[in-house]
């Protein structure tokens, strides 16, 4: 079901004001404009007991650094939930699940999103029981807080919602949106400090064009991401192209063996 509707995102955080920078500028703001996002920040400080409005404590059981109390999130993420009913909460922590292209997909097809950040070494293990619905992570290092990882995933599923970049839907040719990474890219000039753009992308040969991009994206993918083609189900375009590599290595070989014969038989 592609999202039609407008999509929300709610951020609790205890640093509201870091999200402004990121909604005012670029797709993501052009996505506000058209209501095809609505977003707030919510501080969590104002769901804090007492004058101080303290919203982390020390760790029971000893140790280093700072835990975010229960008592303000709950009250955030309830309040939150009231408002936004349809929402999903997530967590934002590195025990996550690993945020990747398929689930920002996912994600892109609900109708809200209430993104929880944590701060200090993280959060009291008892908002987990029946607050969150799930935790995702950016990747495996760890941050000072879950307000750049909520960006990350607001920016990742944002661009994916229908016309929010501008072709009906450019995301198909995203990276990764079948699991290869991109062709190579190349604008004016035609010739950059003596490096040309290739002849075929000249050509106006759309068929040409399609299959130096496929090639560009096998190759690329082949050199940096292996691992993405060994488990993906080939194309049969892909596999010519794929066994045409194999005849041009299988050639190379077969003329080295010769270099290696003249060696042995000492007439460089
Ligand atoms: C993180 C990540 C992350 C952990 C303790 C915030 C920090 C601090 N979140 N993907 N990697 N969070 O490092 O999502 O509270």
């Amino acid at each position: 079901m592609q999202n039609s509707g407008i999509m929300n995102f709610t951020v609790l955080t205890i640093f509201p004001e870091m999200f402004d920078p990121f909604w005012e500028h670029g797709i993501v703001r052009r996505a506000i404009e058209q209501s095809k996002i609505a977003v707030s920040a919510v501080n969590i400080r104002d769901f804090a007991e007492g004058k101080h409005r303290v919203t982390d404590d020390r760790p029971y059981g000893g140790g280093t650094g700072m835990i975010m109390k229960p008592e303000p999130l709950a009250g955030a993420i309830r309040d939150a939930r009231t408002k936004t009913p349809s929402s999903r909460t997530i967590l934002m922590t590195p025990q996550g699940q690993k945020l990747d292209q398929h689930l920002a997909r996912k994600l892109a097809l609900l109708p809200g999103l209430v993104l929880v950040c944590g701060r200090y070494e993280g959060v009291d293990e008892r908002i987990g029981h029946d607050l969150i619905d799930d935790e995702i992570s950016i990747g495996d290092y760890v941050l000072t807080g879950g307000e750049l990882p909520a960006m990350v995933l607001m920016d990742s599923v944002t661009r994916l919602l229908p016309g929010t970049l501008g072709g009906v839907d450019a995301s198909e040719e995203d990276s990764f949106s079948d699991s290869l990474l991109e062709h190579a890219y190349y604008t004016r000039p035609r010739v950059f400090e003596g490096a040309e753009v290739p002849d075929v992308l000249l050509s106006g040969n759309h068929g040409e064009i399609e299959k130096w991009r496929l090639e560009s994206s096998l190759i690329r993918t082949f050199l940096k991401r292996k691992d993405l083609l060994e488990n993906r189900r080939l194309g049969k375009q892909e596999i010519e192209i794929l066994k045409k590599w194999c005849r041009d290595i299988e050639k190379i070989l077969y003329v080295q063996s010769f270099h290696s014969a003249d060696t042995l038989s000492g007439n460089q």
